[in-house]
């Protein structure tokens, strides 16, 4: 095994492991062996949180050690995204991006929010739990030409048809394009609530907001 692979395996242990210490350390010896960011999430923690999410859902595990799992994620990714490159502020156009009512799911909200940076977008991210009104309220606010919807759970995915029915309904519908994503997302349900595109990850995230930032 070589040394970036072992790199990626100890990102894996860690949050298997429920262990933030270990997901810190980890990600401290990606950065000194200069690992690319991306790749240590996308091929270190991402599978790992995966992982916990089908043991959580076949009750292998309970609600805690999610908890924990999530902790651990999040305490390697204050370090690795913080390194994702960053791209000239405001150049393309701006964001403004969350996770919907009744969800706190954050994790794959703030990959896609970094990463929407590092491809030179200004993002607002308003965080977790945002109300649909937020939403467009600070699209409106922040002249946003994307919004960006992040849904994991069954139950809230429906926020993401409320964000447009919300605009359509106050006229605002073609000043800005609503972009979803999240676990249970798919284009079939993008396509049914009339969304402009549906980002199964973080690096198609950024191509459909470049793609809809071009006016495309
Ligand atoms: C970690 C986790 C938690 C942590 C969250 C920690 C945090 N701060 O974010 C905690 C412990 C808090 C949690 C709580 C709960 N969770 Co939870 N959780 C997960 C888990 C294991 C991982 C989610 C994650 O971070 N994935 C990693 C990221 C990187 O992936 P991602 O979010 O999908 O994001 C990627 C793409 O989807 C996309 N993307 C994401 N957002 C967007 C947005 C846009 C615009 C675009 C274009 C793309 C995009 O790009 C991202 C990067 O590639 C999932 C299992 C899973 N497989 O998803 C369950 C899961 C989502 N949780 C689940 C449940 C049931 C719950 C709870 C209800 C449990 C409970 N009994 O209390 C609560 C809900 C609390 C609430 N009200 O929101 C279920 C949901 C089932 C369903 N389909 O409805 C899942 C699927 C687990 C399961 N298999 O049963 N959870």
């Amino acid at each position: 095994m070589s040394a970036d692979e072992k790199i990626l395996k100890d990102l894996q242990k860690a949050v298997l492991g429920y262990d933030s210490k270990a997901a810190v350390s980890a990600a401290k010896a990606a950065i000194a062996a200069k690992v690319d960011p991306l790749l240590a999430i996308e091929k270190g923690l991402m599978p790992a949180i995966e992982k916990v999410g089908d043991q959580f859902e076949k009750m292998e595990i309970y609600l805690p050690e999610l908890m924990l799992a999530g902790d651990a994620m999040k305490s390697a990714l204050a370090l690795l995204l913080p390194l994702l490159p960053k791209g000239s502020k405001g150049a393309k156009a701006t964001v403004v991006m969350g996770t919907v009512q009744g969800d706190v799911h954050e994790i794959g909200k703030n990959i896609v929010a970094s990463m929407l940076m590092a491809g030179g977008f200004n993002v607002i991210d308003l965080g977790v739990d945002v109300k649909t009104i937020t939403f467009v309220d600070e699209a409106e606010r922040n002249s946003a030409k994307i919004i960006g919807a992040s849904a994991l759970m069954a139950s809230t995915i429906g926020s993401q048809k409320d964000i447009i029915d919300y605009l359509v309904a106050s006229g605002k519908r073609k000043k800005h394009a609503v972009l979803v994503g999240g676990g249970p997302t798919t284009k079939e349900w993008a396509k049914e609530i009339g969304a402009d595109g549906c980002g199964m990850t973080a690096v198609e995230a950024v191509k459909l907001a470049n793609q809809l930032s071009k006016g495309k």
